[in-house]
């Protein structure tokens, strides 16, 4: 089997021999693999590149993959789609090339390959990781509560790990996830392309690893629009997921509806209907585009065949007056108990009560 391992450099000319040659001497010991370094490199001022040539002499197991700077997710990809389509490779490994990351702890990395996993991560936040002694108290908290943010903001907290960038994972990832993971330019993208393997089934190991501050050079993170990023990433899935989940749609159409219903109520009072007639075509044409809608969106997949709509729809009406029922039955029942002022504590009951029934009976009624 073929290891590429993907080395992403910005003015790393100091670090990037003593990772290379640590990384050689390692990699020795890791059986069943044959092993290229692949350095990342965005055309670093420094002339990283120039150093890893004349390390390099003319070893094969050394390539450059130079680009213009676009950032580390950028740099990433280039490197992980070169390792895939061009050096062929069926598993690709990604450190950081400043000596954070130990090299040494990379065979424990292929031992859970071996073990089954398709998705191995550096962790330093499990028993055996660990975070610099010597970070003050803010870098500490800001390292621990970004993780804490992505992992139960995106709730997947069996990863502990998300923001590092020491890892080894299966080829595949990289060819299903390309185009997913390809707008991330920056750091989000680590964070990125881990969720994405993850929702792609992904049978993630994490590895504890001690992380150390680079002795040269310095960092390239810039922190504040790096947060930024991180919380619009975990708001926008967040967002999709419940937009995307059944009972979101559901909600969005039963918004519509109301909306619907409102407006509809209040043009014929507008002019001189009566409300009982203006809320009761109001609610019917609610009705109907809930049943369409929910029909074409929401239960998309279990969409109804046209010869069965009439009676389905006479069964929708059916349950939506259930619904009717029980929200008026529930302001009767708790203003009746309690006295008229508390009218609307009541009102949001019944509708609460009334959206669990109403689900309830689209999901096991109506679309079943
Ligand atoms: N090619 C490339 N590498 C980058 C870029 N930004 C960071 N890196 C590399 O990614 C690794 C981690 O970056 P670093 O600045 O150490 O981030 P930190 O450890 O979070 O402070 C290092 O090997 C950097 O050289 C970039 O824009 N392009
Ligand atoms: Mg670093």
């Amino acid at each position: 089997m073929k290891a590429v391992i993907i080395l992403p450099t910005y003015n790393e000319r100091e670090n990037i021999v003593a990772i290379l040659s640590q990384l050689t001497r390692v990699t020795r010991t890791i059986s069943g693999f044959s092993f290229v370094f692949l350095v990342a490199d965005d055309s670093s001022p420094d002339d990283t590149a120039g150093a890893v040539e004349s390390y390099k002499g003319n070893r094969r197991d050394i390539v450059i993959v130079s680009g213009k700077k676009e950032g580390l997710g950028k740099a990433l990809l280039r490197g992980m789609l070169y390792a895939v389509n061009v050096l062929g490779c069926d598993v690709i490994a990604q450190i950081d090339a400043d000596l954070s990351h130990d090299p040494s702890a990379l065979p424990k990395f292929f031992e859970k390959m071996r073990q089954g996993h398709d998705f191995v991560v550096g962790s330093r936040y499990i028993r055996g990781g660990s975070i610099p002694d010597n970070w003050g108290i803010h870098r500490k908290i800001y390292s621990i509560a970004g993780n804490a943010i992505v992992r139960f903001g995106l709730g997947e907290t069996r990863v502990h790990d998300w923001t590092g960038g020491y890892r080894v994972y299966d080829k595949k990832y990289v060819e299903r996830l390309k185009d997913e993971v390809a707008p991330y330019s920056g750091y989000v993208f680590q964070i990125a392309f881990l969720h994405n393997a993850i929702k792609l089934g992904a049978n993630v190991g994490e590895v504890p690893i001690h992380f150390t501050d680079r002795r040269f050079g310095h960092s390239k993170i810039a922190p504040s629009e790096y947060i930024r990023n991180v919380l619009f990433y975990v708001a926008k899935e967040r967002f999709s997921s419940v937009v995307h989940g059944t009972f979101g749609k559901f909600l969005v159409v039963g918004t519509i509806g109301f909306i619907i219903n409102t407006i509809v109520l209040e043009l014929l009072v507008a002019v001189g209907a009566h409300p009982v007639v203006g809320s009761a075509v109001g609610a019917e044409l609610a009705i109907i585009s809930n049943f369409f809608l929910n029909n074409s969106w929401t239960f998309g997949h279990k969409k109804i065949k046209s010869k069965n709509i009439p009676p389905k729809f006479f069964q929708f009406n059916g349950t939506s007056l259930g619904a009717l029922v029980i929200q008026s039955g529930t302001v009767a029942i708790g203003t009746f108990l309690f006295g008229v002022g508390m009218y609307r504590w009541f009102y949001l009951l019944g509708v609460g009560i009334g959206l669990i029934w109403n689900y309830a009976m689209y999901s096991r009624v109506i679309w079943r």
